[in-house]
């Protein structure tokens, strides 16, 4: 039994432990998109709605993506009047919740692409909850507006703008 398996094994059982955890850990993803990139760009910015239709907290803990080496979670904050994003161990799904990662906010960050993103591909995403284990979905490569435009979340007073 390798340590993944063991693991596994673990959190099953202590699931078991908490009498409705199995029938309510449901995480589901739905939405996934991503931005096209340019060739030569490294790094790309994906985006997914994640929603907990569960009784219990569950966590985005990792994702993958055969489009990329490797997938960060990232946050975005103000920094005097510079928006900076930085990596962040887990994304909190709290129970009921729904958890919107979308620019200017929490995102996923593809990093190492293995080729450039176009308009119209589709690549599978993996995301790894601490709960609900694997989630599969979809992002579509999408040149979507502005998202201060297309989210109401960035409006207010701050007045700064920012690309990611
Ligand atoms: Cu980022």
């Amino acid at each position: 039994m390798n340590f993944m398996t063991l693991r596994r094994g673990l959190l099953a059982a202590a699931l078991l432990l908490s009498t409705t955890a199995w029938a309510d850990a449901t995480v589901q993803a739905r939405d996934g998109w991503a931005r096209p990139t340019v060739t030569g760009q490294p790094v790309g910015g994906a985006y997914v709605q994640l929603r907990n239709a569960g009784n219990a907290a569950d966590r985005l803990l990792g994702a993958s993506t055969s489009a990329a080496e490797r997938v960060e979670l990232h946050s975005m904050q103000m920094s005097g009047d510079v928006m900076r994003m930085r990596q962040v161990d887990a994304i909190e799904l709290p129970a009921g919740a729904t958890v919107d990662l979308a620019p200017g906010g929490l995102h996923l960050m593809l990093m190492g692409l293995k080729a450039p993103l176009r308009a119209g591909d589709k690549l599978p995403l993996v995301l790894r909850f601490e709960k609900a284990g694997e989630v599969k979905t979809e992002l579509l490569v999408d040149n979507r507006a502005a998202p201060a435009a297309a989210s109401g979340h960035m409006h207010g007073g701050q007045g700064h703008d920012h690309k990611h």
